[in-house]
């Protein structure tokens, strides 16, 4: 590990980088062409996905901090302080400080992919917070990981905001929620931000803003594989689609193809029908029970639940 200035210490797990060429060519050759919404955030993605939670469509990220700011104190009640806490993809670091100053955990533990994201995160919070000592750990949280743990840590608890559970399938979810149960042990509680179903019209608006962001953010993938894969596509020739699919509880975004085209991406040639789509993501939305279900398959028992006025979004605390 790398020692750095205060209290910050640095241990680099190297995920495996994602092999994007082979994602790529696999997604778009499939019947029904598809690409991982991880492929969004390229630097130009980020800073897309950041204007997206300050847009007045997009409710999840301010709901989701009214309710940490107004519960804070309930919270840390029922996760503990002095405590070890591991935060899952640290991106949001304005989340995580209307949390620390009731949490007062003795270790912050950010985890995310992006080694800039990490460090940058946890510089500000070491600014912001002297006495709290960071173990920011650089891993790939959607595989099985490792963190820097010590053997005689024993109350652990773990921040999981934003509903990133959401663009996992069902599957994949359970298996995350399995993982950090038996990264917590028995007795481990996660904290963790989920959004809920609602109003298809308050959902479609959220995910196709009037100003034109989310769309944006969606047809930055083909940008980013024409750079980085020596791609062909003509964005203009394709449209953002983004709709709430009430029988599976998800909101699905679309890249759909204007014309009947070819597009060659790293050599290889693909066809598009007129109206042919590229699904780019799906973000789960979860009832409350629904939600319940699957923690529970996946190792937890739910403790308690807080929501806004509306109920727009929710976070839960599981324990193990
Ligand atoms: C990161 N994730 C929880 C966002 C969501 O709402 O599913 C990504 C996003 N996609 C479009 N807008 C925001």
């Amino acid at each position: 590990s790398l020692q750095t200035p205060g209290s910050i210490r640095f241990f680099d797990y190297r995920p495996t980088p994602a092999d994007v060429r082979a994602e790529v060519l696999a997604g778009l050759g499939r019947p029904v062409k598809r690409l991982s919404p991880k492929l969004f955030y390229d630097q130009r993605g980020s800073q897309l996905f950041d204007a997206i939670t300050e847009l007045p469509e997009y409710y999840p990220t301010r709901t989701e901090i009214g309710i940490l700011r107004e519960y804070g104190s309930e919270m840390a009640d029922l996760l503990g302080r002095d405590n070890v806490l591991i935060e899952l993809g640290s991106g949001s670091s304005l989340k995580i400080q209307t949390l620390l100053a009731a949490l007062q955990p003795s270790v912050y533990m950010p985890v995310d992919i992006s080694k800039e994201h990490l460090l940058e995160s946890a510089h500000a919070l070491a600014e912001r917070f002297p006495g709290l000592s960071i173990r920011a750990a650089c891993a790939d949280y959607s595989a099985p990981f490792k963190l820097p743990l010590k053997a005689d840590w024993t109350d652990l608890a773990a921040f999981f905001p934003g509903s990133s559970i959401g663009n996992f399938d069902p599957d994949e979810a359970r298996r995350l929620l399995g993982r950090v149960a038996g990264l917590l042990g028995v007795g481990g509680r996660l904290l963790i931000g989920v959004d809920l179903p609602k109003d298809p019209a308050i959902l479609n608006a959220a995910y196709d803003d009037a100003q034109g962001i989310t769309a944006a953010f969606n047809l930055n993938l083909l940008i980013r594989i024409n750079r980085e894969l020596d791609g062909h596509f003509d964005p203009d020739a394709f449209y953002h689609r983004a709709f709430f699919n009430t029988e599976r509880s998800r909101v699905e975004m679309h890249l759909v193809s204007r014309v009947e085209q070819k597009v060659e991406v790293a050599g290889e040639r693909f066809e598009f029908r007129a109206g042919e789509t590229i699904h780019t993501e799906n973000s789960y939305k979860y009832g409350i029970d629904a939600f319940h279900r699957l923690a529970g398959e996946a190792g937890f028992v739910a403790e308690k639940i807080w929501t806004d006025e509306q109920e727009l979004f929710s976070v839960h605390c599981l324990r193990v």
